[in-house]
């Protein structure tokens, strides 16, 4: 420890965190996660002792080793570091993240840069799939500067395009693990759906909520995050997540028609904090409640015509576009724009 444990501190979309190999941190998991937490900073809400950023969306971990499977060239594993209590969690995934990996692997010399444009192929190891991420790379060297623009980040930066594959069922084994369409939670009509990000859908309007409220205003509202979580512990069991009362999963979104022109307008609980925007496969799978014939969302969302379909998800501080590939009403496919940016390189004590 008194020697420093090797990492770079990266934006990867509107998240921030640690990257680490897997060779620098310890293989024993309990040392591992000992360590997250002393170099993060938790469990401190404030996490003053450490290098957190004082919100779950600032207290990430990527951990990212060579692949040994074919065609794959990084695995990647995420960690969600709590910052007010001592959990290290691998329960979920997490596709901000994901879009510093390309960057990170090429940097640490996993991939080999092409001049141009390098292809990272990674194996999602919280999820058991495959994302596929696409790097500037102009004379065989990351860069991070450039034109592309996404709704939480200030300015702009090189565009990191991500496809993901076959995300149903990610962590719930179905995407629509309860076998039903809707579920009705303590009053209220739940999708329950998982598209890369287990997710509980509901109408924002069935809690007297207009579904514009600001982040703050709804953390604020301490009867609706009672109600939120009361119905959340419910879900674990009926999603095959088991008892999440210590998980960052399911995620509770609240749905409302869009406002700017997009698909559906969000809110999300991430479970506990509210998102400032909205997580990358959270988007992914609000999309594909909206695709699903009669899910929550389906009855609000306005959905383009043709395929693939570009949707448009709208959160507190924009929107995401999803670029959804569709067989049938299923999405089976998806693209997103991310960008990340290098923060630092060095040693974490
Ligand atoms: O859904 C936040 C984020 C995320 C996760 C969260 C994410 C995703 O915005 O893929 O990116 O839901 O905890 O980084």
């Amino acid at each position: 420890m008194s020697d420093g444990t090797r990492v770079m501190w990266m934006r990867g979309g509107t998240s921030k965190g640690g990257y680490f190999l897997a060779d620098d941190l310890p293989s024993d998991r309990s040392l591992r996660d000992e360590l997250l937490l002393r170099i993060m900073g938790s469990p401190d809400p404030r996490q003053i002792d450490g290098l957190g950023g004082a919100d779950p969306l600032t207290s990430k971990v990527a951990v990212v080793r060579p692949s040994k499977r074919d065609g794959v060239d990084v695995d990647y594993l995420f960690l969600q570091v709590f910052p007010d209590r001592p959990v290290v969690s691998d329960s979920q995934n997490c596709g901000n993240i994901l879009a510093g990996v390309g960057p990170f692997a090429i940097e640490r010399g996993m991939v080999s840069a092409q001049d141009g444009e390098t292809q990272v192929t990674v194996f999602m190891e919280n999820t058991g799939q495959i994302a596929v991420l696409r790097v500037q790379t102009p004379s065989n060297t990351v860069t991070y500067g450039g034109l592309a623009r996404i709704d939480g980040v200030p300015g702009t930066a090189a565009p990191v395009q991500i496809e993901f594959r076959d995300t149903a069922g990610s962590s719930c084994g179905a995407l629509l693990p309860s076998g039903r369409v809707v579920d009705v939670i303590d009053g209220i009509e739940a999708t329950l759906i998982d598209n890369g990000m287990p997710c509980v859908v509901m109408r924002a309007a069935d809690f007297g909520l207009s579904g514009q409220e600001t982040p703050e205003e709804l953390e604020a509202n301490s009867a609706l995050r009672e109600r939120l979580e009361a119905i959340r512990l419910q879900t674990g069991p009926l999603m095959n997540l088991g008892d999440v009362s210590a998980k960052s999963v399911p995620k509770m979104v609240l749905l409302s028609p869009a406002l700017h022109g997009g698909a559906i307008q969000t809110r999300s609980f991430i479970p506990h904090r509210s998102h400032k925007a909205i997580g990358v496969l959270g988007a992914v799978s609000v999309a594909s409640a909206c695709l699903t014939p009669g899910a929550v969302g389906n009855d609000l969302a306005t959905l383009p015509h043709g395929n693939p379909k570009p949707l448009s998800i709208e959160h507190p501080t924009g929107e995401m576009t999803v670029i959804g590939h569709l067989d049938g009403n299923q999405l089976v496919r998806a693209e997103v724009l991310r960008t990340a940016r290098k923060l630092l390189d060095g040693f974490a004590f």
